[in-house]
């Protein structure tokens, strides 16, 4: 052993010009694919087939089968070699045929693995390669259910990988073949064992020397050893190397991600070389207190930061790496300190960027809601969790392992199975995890185990959240549950009754859809006014409480949910960024709170287009920031000096009609923000032209399409509008239970998702003109099963639900027994048009024939 320094670019340069050793050739491109073996088309891994169908306006998407077929070349020169075939993940079962035969198969949609496909090839010739792709639902598979689409396809790389007959092996899960383990870390010093594992193909037993090296951040050499081993013929030979000692680690962390370079260099008696491997090092060591939270290398961190999915609007899973790594950028640069990446691994290439930018890493898979009773269930989950383990093991911003999420979720809204059921369905939850806890204990004793629950005392009960390490709380306190000032006490109550157990808040956040915003954000409303309540307060909550380990938004970004209906149908719309990476504001409002590393400010207006503000009102504006003290003025007028507290500043703003700026100024930086606002003060329609209500809304509603604002709805004031009678549809409830999703033939959901019902009489005090006037309506209670298309079943449903009545506009009949049940088929998103000419006002009634009217909105137009 010794300590030369040799700089890594040099050593480099000598390792590449010997002979080539092992070879990995990505063959992403001209695969030819089809879903039925008839029709083929030629197209590039990454690939789904679920792109459009998880979106389209159908129920459901191609869950079965997909076949992928490559031709690749194989040199004679090759032929002494060993090769492999690497999925980097496919969704979910896979059975890979080389030449005809079959080679293997592999269950699980986000691991890697690999076959020895040697024996199989063909040389100086070209080899087919087939894959048969199942997303069918397989109970012996997990995830078995979640709130995220399974998309089917080969969406990761695949990769050919040639070796000579020593390599580092492939076989150990389709891990590296090495482990980097850190038993002990210090200021003062650190220590590494590597434990690599050799194999040799020949039938002759070798000798190898095996090159062990650590570069420092600028590539100078810090240590270096060379040790040789006899391996046997056609065997595995585990190499522990535990002498590696680095005095004066410099220490990696968040704030200061620095990395060494381990290199594994594998050559024959000759010294040529023959596979040789490179990982990150990052010296840390990572605690869990139960009073006191998290420490990173002995001091206290609070984790903050997002869970995050993998899938990217228009691409589904299959998203270019590119791409997906300006996801972690964009995480880093928010100021986070932490990802969870839910609810199972994302692409390793995502882990080593967080390595070199300072994130801390959750990682999991995906047994989610709930488990099967079988042996194969079982089996499936032990190997994912090996192949996770072994796979990811290495990157030192992996400090968590988990396993398990809300895994009795299922259990406690099933009111099909018996008691009895539940509870052998709980004691089943409770073997599998513990087995799996064991196995991560035992494969990854250095990292801290998690598993996440939902709000349900059976976790406690069962004993299932003293498991792991930490216990992650997925809470929705004022969104599916209570009001967002109960999360603090939820948390206080589980803290006094566990003193012992450290817990993380690993998932809250509502829906947001950046075309809505309000005054008087309620649960449920979706606006992005709520979205920043909720998380502005609930950051606060885990920051007043020591005890907590951190904090994981739920999600980083909007992602696809086939069966949702939000605002946007098939998406769920927690995220921090739009499902396309566009930022809402609270990701800049997260910035403020998180990111010390430059004055930062943002004004929360982006969103607000087509601002209707009426009569003298003002309207509410937020300012991000991680000054202390902020000055605002409105076009030219100083609004005075403001104190930014928990990162923002909520003013009232007098804006007056037209274009307005908002400026805010620190003692460093100032932003300017423009902002086109229709101060309305009464109806005279000089400096406006079209004027939209959200009928049984509260909340304003931005429709692109129209380029227009529908303002909320109220009740009727003289001179002014409003409904007479009526009441809001579902809004008023405490879910969204009730409100009609995925409305056919739109984009404006929530114009046509909100309702007025049981109102006759709507009236809107325009002055004398003429005007074209729109009406939105939807039925909001039909199911496709109970209209008059269904050819399978009764129509008994339908006649009860449906509504009649007649349309009129300042007494004229608009629309006569207007029955949407009847007339169309699905939900559709309904208008109807006229032009009037009034004296005074539009007075709309809806005079019912039978059951309740309903109405979503109206848009006036006036016409020269
Ligand atoms: C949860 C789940 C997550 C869902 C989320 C939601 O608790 O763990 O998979 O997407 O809630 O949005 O409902």
């Amino acid at each position: 052993m010794n300590n030369k320094i040799i700089p890594l670019s040099l050593l480099l340069c000598m390792a590449f010009s010997l002979k080539v050793f092992s070879q990995s050739k990505v063959i992403n491109s001209g695969w030819q694919y089809s879903q039925d073996k008839t029709i083929w088309q030629t197209i590039n891994i990454p690939h789904t087939w679920n792109i459009e169908d998880a979106f389209d306006d159908q129920p459901g998407y191609r869950r079965g089968l997909g076949y992928y077929k490559k031709q690749i070349f194989i040199p004679s020169e090759e032929s002494e070699k060993i090769h492999y075939l690497k999925f980097n993940a496919i969704n979910q079962e896979a059975t890979v045929f080389v030449n005809g035969k079959k080679v293997g198969n592999h269950k699980g949609g986000y691991t890697a693995f690999n076959f020895d496909v040697t024996k199989f090839l063909k040389y100086d010739d070209y080899n087919l390669i087939e894959v048969t792709v199942d997303n069918s639902h397989n109970i012996d598979i997990p995830p078995l259910d979640a709130d995220f689409t399974f998309y089917g396809g080969i969406y990761r790389d695949v990769e050919l990988i040639s070796l000579p007959k020593q390599h580092f092996s492939l076989k150990d899960f389709a891990s590296d073949g090495f482990y980097i383990d850190y038993p002990f870390v210090s200021k003062g010093a650190a220590k590494i064992e590597i434990k690599a594992l050799i194999d040799n193909f020949d039938s002759n037993e070798v000798e190898l020397n095996l090159n062990l090296d650590v570069f420092d951040k600028e590539g100078n050499s810090v240590f270096n050893s060379e040790s040789s081993y006899e391996v046997n013929s056609i065997s595995t030979k585990t190499v522990n190397i535990s002498e590696i000692k680095i005095v004066y680690p410099n220490l990696w962390s968040p704030d200061n991600p620095y990395l060494y370079k381990l290199q594994l260099t594998l050559s024959d008696e000759d010294g040529i070389i023959l596979d040789q491997k490179q990982s990150n090092l990052g010296f840390r060591w990572a605690t869990v207190d139960a009073e006191k939270g998290f420490f990173l290398n002995g001091k206290p961190i609070k984790l903050i930061g997002v869970n995050r999915h993998q899938d990217h609007k228009d691409y589904g899973n299959a998203v270019p790496i590119e791409l997906q790594k300006q996801d972690i950028h964009l995480i880093k640069n928010m100021g986070a300190n932490v990802i969870r990446f839910a609810h199972y691994p994302h692409a390793r290439e995502l882990y080593k960027l967080c390595d070199e930018l300072g994130i801390l890493v959750w990682t999991e898979i995906p047994i989610v809601n709930k488990v099967t009773d079988s042996e194969a269930f079982f089996e499936v989950s032990n190997t994912m969790q090996n192949e996770h383990i072994k796979q990811y093991y290495n990157y030192p911003s992996v400090v968590m392992f988990g396993y398990m999420n809300e895994i009795f979720l299922r259990l406690a809204f099933d009111n099909k199975s018996t008691e009895k059921e539940k509870e052998d369905l709980k004691i089943t939850s409770l073997k599998l995890a513990r087995e799996l806890e064991d196995l991560t204990r035992k494969l990854a004793p250095n990292h801290i185990t998690v598993m996440a629950g939902h709000l349900n005392e059976v976790y406690n009960e069962t004993g299932i959240a003293d498991l792991p390490m930490i216990f992650g709380w997925n809470l929705y306190f004022g969104w599916y549950d209570a009001q967002v000032e109960d999360l603090g006490k939820f948390l206080d109550d589980q803290h006094q009754r566990y003193p012992k157990r450290s817990l993380l808040l690993s998932e809250y956040g509502p829906g947001a859809d950046v075309r809505i915003f309000t005054k008087t954000p309620k649960k449920f409303d979706f606006s992005t006014n709520y979205q920043a309540k909720l998380h502005q307060s609930y950051y606060k909550q885990i920051t007043d409480r020591p005890f907590m380990t951190g904090m994981t938004a739920w999600n980083f970004a909007d992602f696809g949910s086939e069966f949702r209906g939000d605002a946007i149908p098939h998406v769920n719309q927690k995220g921090l960024v739009q499902y396309d990476r566009t930022p809402k504001d609270i990701y800049y409002w997260y910035k403020s709170v998180l990111d010390d590393s430059g004055p930062f400010i943002h004004i929360a207006t982006d969103y607000l287009k087509q601002l209707t503000v009426l009569e003298d009102e003002t309207f509410p504006i937020q300012i991000y920031s991680n000054s202390k003290d902020i000055n605002i003025s409105l076009n030219g007028n100083n609004l005075g000096d403001f104190k930014v507290e928990n990162g923002v500043v909520s003013i009232d703003m007098p804006f007056t009609n037209g274009d307005n700026t908002i400026k805010v100024s620190t003692e460093t930086i100032s932003e300017e923000k423009r902002i086109e606002v229709n101060h309305i003060k009464t109806f005279n329609f000089k400096t406006f032209k079209r004027f939209g209500i959200n009928l049984g809304a509260h909340f304003n509603f931005y429709e692109e399409a129209q380029n227009i604002t529908f303002v909320p709805d109220q009740a009727y004031k003289k001179g002014w509008f409003g409904y007479k009678n009526g009441s809001a549809f579902g809004m008023t409830k405490d879910k969204n239970q009730g409100l009609p999703h995925n409305i056919k033939n739109t984009n404006a959901e929530p114009l046509f998702q909100t309702l007025l019902e049981g109102c006759d009489e709507y009236k809107v005090d325009v002055p004398e003109g003429n005007y074209k006037v729109t009406l939105y309506f939807v039925e909001p209670q039909i199911k496709p099963t109970e209209n008059i298309y269904n050819l399978s079943g009764s129509t008994s449903e339908t006649s009860k639900k449906q509504r009649i009545f007649d349309v009129y506009i300042n007494d004229t009949l608009l629309e006569k027994q207007l029955n949407l049940a009847q007339a169309y088929p699905e939900k559709y998103g309904v208008t109807l048009q006229t032009t009037i000419q009034t004296k005074k006002g539009i007075t709309l009634k809806l005079n019912a024939i039978e059951g309740l009217p309903v109405i979503s909105g109206i848009l006036i137009e006036k016409l020269d």
